[in-house]
């Protein structure tokens, strides 16, 4: 069966910001992507993940675009664009570019039309409403704070923005929006890229009703009542149809409430809609009503193997995974999922790795993940740059009565700059990653943790990432096989098992930090070690050391 060659691809997410500065302005750009692509090669990924470069005034670092067509000034020239999907081309690595198309920023044109009157021909690319009782039209609650609702005193109305009031929502229930969305896809597609990332696209959707909820902590109501992602699927196919039907093109969709079910129709295998989708189950484990995520408890093991049960067996067959841990979204994988002390920190790490890319689906590695780079040590407001973390110091200490110190122990565990520090390249000054002053701090820990010192050392946590992807590479199995969950119950052990024709692979890891009896099942005793997911050298019979991951190959 010839398999689309997303589904047996690893792909590498760049934050461009964070990865590599060229021109010692202490911003990630595109010549230093070029510049590292060989890195790239060498790790053997197949696609690159590229988050935003388009043109933006940064209030959400990218995703809020003001110029589709242009690329920000900070990170190049279209040139510079060109010149490295170019060279990734002709290293056999594809670049998705990340579409983001729920909003723009504030400062598009289409948008600086719309509020310059209430006739203007773009006035409906966008959402506004009338005040209701001198008020906003609902009492929903922005993503990064405040109502959903921003007064424009020029035109006397409200605009809709479900993230920042500089990032307001288009209105895709006009037309002439999506001609603009499908048209802007398929200048992108023309030039060469090899499909998209699609930022909240279950979200473009909204009960046209705006209703109200029961108020938070907040003040405000959760936002994602207004979302009707059913409503979502009849664009996508148009989207297809339109362009994405006439390219070769992986399409991932960044679904924040999907389910299993809904996943089975945006990334249904007959290619109607997407090629895959991000589900949030795993990383949404944790977090209450009052806070949201903004909690340091460690989701619990038994949970998260449930949830990877639900997706590997409810879309085996009938649609397509993505597996992550990580992205610029989400606290740094091995302080989160698995133990950043010195003494862990690599095991832990190559566990993960191991356990997640040995099912079914595409694995996705974000910027560091592939060298065990950690959270960061955050002691003060000042160290942190995102939007999204301010508003929620702002929350945590005026509306849900937590201590400077709580909110801190918080940022630490769960907010987005942890994985947004500079990409530590080597233990100089600024981890290599710029000559300049970084716009945000790099990492202490660069000395220890940092690619010069792993990527030709065999027994690195970047040795065993190249492990991984060769073996997706050259296995059918590994790609296609079905998942069974043994051992379900452990609150230590995460154990699974593939099946593929004749063959069957055993994948077993310890999450925890000490001994686990455990005995290879009768039929695996003679099978034989798969030694890119093994971690500890060899064997030790009847246990699983901490952090130990192991796998292993038996004929059926
Ligand atoms: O994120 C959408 C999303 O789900 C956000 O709520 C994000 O996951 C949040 O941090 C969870 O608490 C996408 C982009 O990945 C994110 O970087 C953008 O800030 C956001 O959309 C708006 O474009
Ligand atoms: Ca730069």
């Amino acid at each position: 069966m010839t398999r689309p060659w997303w589904q047996q691809s690893v792909v590498y997410q760049i934050y461009p910001r964070s990865f590599a500065d060229s021109n010692g302005d202490g911003i990630g750009d595109i010549p230093g992507i070029t510049a590292h692509l060989p890195y790239l090669a060498k790790l053997g990924i197949d696609v690159i993940w590229l988050s935003p470069v388009y043109a933006s005034p940064m209030d959400d670092n990218g995703y809020d675009i003001s110029d589709y067509r242009a690329i920000a000034p900070e990170f190049g020239t279209m040139a510079d664009f060109d010149h490295m999907l170019q060279t990734a081309h002709d290293l056999g690595i594809r670049i998705v570019m990340d579409l983001v198309a729920n909003h723009t920023s504030d400062e598009h044109e289409w948008f600086v039309q719309s509020r310059s009157s209430r006739n203007n021909p773009h006035r409906d690319y966008y959402i506004w409403r009338d005040a209701v009782d001198g008020h906003e039209p609902s009492n929903m609650g922005a993503v990064f704070g405040g109502s959903i609702w921003e007064w424009d005193e020029h035109t006397q109305q409200y605009y809709l923005h479900c993230f920042s009031k500089k990032q307001p929502d288009l209105n895709w229930e006009n037309p002439r929006v999506r001609d603009e969305v499908f048209r802007m896809m398929d200048w992108w597609l023309a030039k060469g890229v090899d499909g998209f990332r699609m930022d909240v696209i279950g979200m473009i959707a909204k009960d046209p009703s705006f209703p109200s909820g029961e108020p938070g902590p907040t003040g405000y109501a959760p936002l994602y009542p207004l979302i009707q992602d059913e409503r979502v699927h009849p664009w996508l196919r148009e989207m297809r149809q339109r362009v994405l039907s006439k390219y070769d093109t992986l399409t991932v969709g960044e679904v924040g409430g999907a389910t299993v079910e809904t996943a089975k129709k945006y990334a249904d295998l007959d290619g109607s809609e997407l090629s895959m989708v991000f589900q949030f189950e795993h990383v949404g484990l944790t977090g209450t009503p009052e806070r949201g995520k903004w909690v340091t408890d460690k989701p619990r093991l038994v949970d998260l193997k449930r949830v990877f049960d639900r997706w590997e067996r409810g879309l085996d067959g009938v649609a397509w995974n993505s597996l992550y841990w990580d992205n610029h979204d989400q606290p740094r994988a091995v302080s989160r999922w698995g133990n950043d002390a010195p003494q862990w920190r690599e095991l832990s790490a190559k566990m993960l790795a191991t356990c997640l890319h040995l099912m079914q689906g595409t694995p996705y590695v974000y910027q560091g993940e592939e060298l065990g780079m950690t959270n960061f040590p955050f002691e003060r407001m000042d160290q942190i740059d995102d939007l999204e973390a301010h508003d929620a110091y702002r929350m945590l200490t005026r509306d849900c009565g937590c201590s400077h110190d709580e909110a801190m122990a918080a940022m630490r565990e769960i907010c987005r700059d942890n994985a947004r520090t500079p990409m530590q390249w080597d233990d100089g000054p600024q981890a290599g990653f710029t000559t300049g002053t970084p716009w945000l701090a790099v990492n202490p820990n660069h000395t220890q943790i940092n690619a010069a010192a792993q990527q030709d050392d065999p027994t690195s946590v970047f040795a065993h990432y190249q492990g991984l992807i060769a073996l997706r590479r050259r296995s059918e199995l590994v790609v296609g096989g079905s998942f069974c969950l043994l051992e379900p119950e452990s609150e230590e052990l995460f154990v699974y098992e593939r099946v593929l024709g004749n063959e069957r692979m055993l994948v077993a890891c310890n999450f925890s930090d000490h001994d686990v009896l455990w005995q290879l099942p009768e039929e695996y005793r003679s099978a034989e070690r798969i030694p890119e997911a093994c971690n500890y050298d060899a064997p030790e019979p009847g246990t699983l050391r901490p952090y130990e991951s192991m796998a292993v190959l038996a004929a059926i």
